[in-house]
């Protein structure tokens, strides 16, 4: 080696050297702005004040928390919020979010808003129904086996009936509906062919529409039924969620049935524990217990690893449920960690 060579390979070293260090310091300082440049994933939620969707939001927070990306969480309770909170993400940074829409048929304004905007979209629960009134399933959907689910309450109501040795000839189901909504006219289908496959008459099933999907809502659908159908002795009543179970055992009791005359299933098994610890049983008797917290943390995840490492969510994602009632939800509900 000439001395030339040798200066020329010293100080070539410590260049290289220079260079590591100096790349070090600027993944430290790349480190120190990385909490600043996290990935920001929007979770949009039709009705935030319902605690199906808070325990889908703490789902999503858990992931953002493993895996370090941000949630900005946005209720968006009509059309015009909606497109709204898109531009809003957008403008925010965000890459990506997950949604249940506050109207399935808005699903192409939302789909092509997101694409306008570059941000991925996973949809929970609701799913988009296109134009052709199918629906969209070229967006990643993870949402309940609604007939499924919907049939669990169904027997259950049935088996309930059966251990209190109710007569059908004395008994009437209020299955408060809304149809215009797949997964819960799903449900609620689910509900009345358990029933009938256990035996109930099917003239004895009364469907209550719904307007809105909350107490009000079903409240108002039950006692209009309920003032239609006198001189019933006993009530088996269920819907597509817990308020809606809740509105219709809330008219019963305003109608005078005692709680020994009703029986009352949801769905969500969220949105009734303050029902199920009242000190003594109402008609609401449990619900078909499904996971929000998971369906969020795995909506979350999904649209995370898609943004982040390019991995393309599966289509179709089905979540299935399991009972509970004044006996075991406190152990169910705290082994699932919603307690
Ligand atoms: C729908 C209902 C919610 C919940 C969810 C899984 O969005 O409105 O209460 O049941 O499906």
């Amino acid at each position: 080696m000439t001395p030339f060579r040798f200066l020329a390979s010293v100080l070539g070293c410590s260049l290289a050297l220079g260079f590591a260090a100096c790349s070090k310091s600027s993944d430290s300082s790349s480190a120190a702005s990385s909490s600043e440049k996290k990935i920001k994933l929007g979770f949009l939620v039709k009705q935030p004040e319902e605690p199906w969707f808070q325990y889908e939001w703490k789902g999503a927070d858990k992931a953002g928390a493993q895996y370090g990306f941000e949630v900005i969480k946005i209720g968006v309770p009509d059309g015009e919020k909606t497109l709204a909170a898109i531009d809003s993400l957008a403008a925010n940074g965000a890459q990506g979010f997950v949604i249940c829409t506050p109207d399935v048929r808005l699903g192409p304004a939302i789909v092509a808003k997101a694409k306008a905007a570059n941000l991925k979209v996973v949809t929970v629960d609701d799913r988009f129904v296109g134009a052709d009134g199918k629906f969209i399933t070229e967006v990643p959907y993870l949402g309940m086996s609604a007939t499924k689910v919907g049939e669990m309450s169904g027997r259950t109501l049935a088996e309930e009936m059966k251990r209190r040795g109710w007569n059908p000839a004395e008994t009437a189901a209020c299955i408060v509906t809304f149809e215009e909504l797949d997964t819960a006219r799903q449900r609620t289908d689910g509900i009345i062919s358990a029933l009938t496959a256990a035996g109930f008459p099917a003239d004895r099933i009364f469907k209550a529409p719904q307007k809105t999907t909350d107490i009000p809502g079903s409240f108002d659908a039950t006692n209009a039924l309920l003032a239609q159908k006198t001189g019933i002795k006993n009530w088996l009543v269920a819907g597509m969620n817990d308020t809606a179970t809740l509105g219709a055992v809330r008219a019963t009791e305003g109608q005078g049935y005692a709680a020994a005359n009703v029986i009352g299933i949801g769905i969500n098994g969220t949105d009734c524990i303050d029902e199920l610890r009242k000190p003594s049983a109402t008609g609401f008797h449990g619900s078909i217990y499904v996971s929000a917290s998971s369906e969020g943390f795995l909506t979350a995840e999904m649209l995370y690893l898609w943004v982040k490492e390019g991995k393309t969510p599966p289509l179709e994602t089905w979540t299935t449920g399991r009972l509970i009632t004044r006996e075991n939800f406190e152990e169910v509900l705290k082994s699932e960690g919603v307690l």
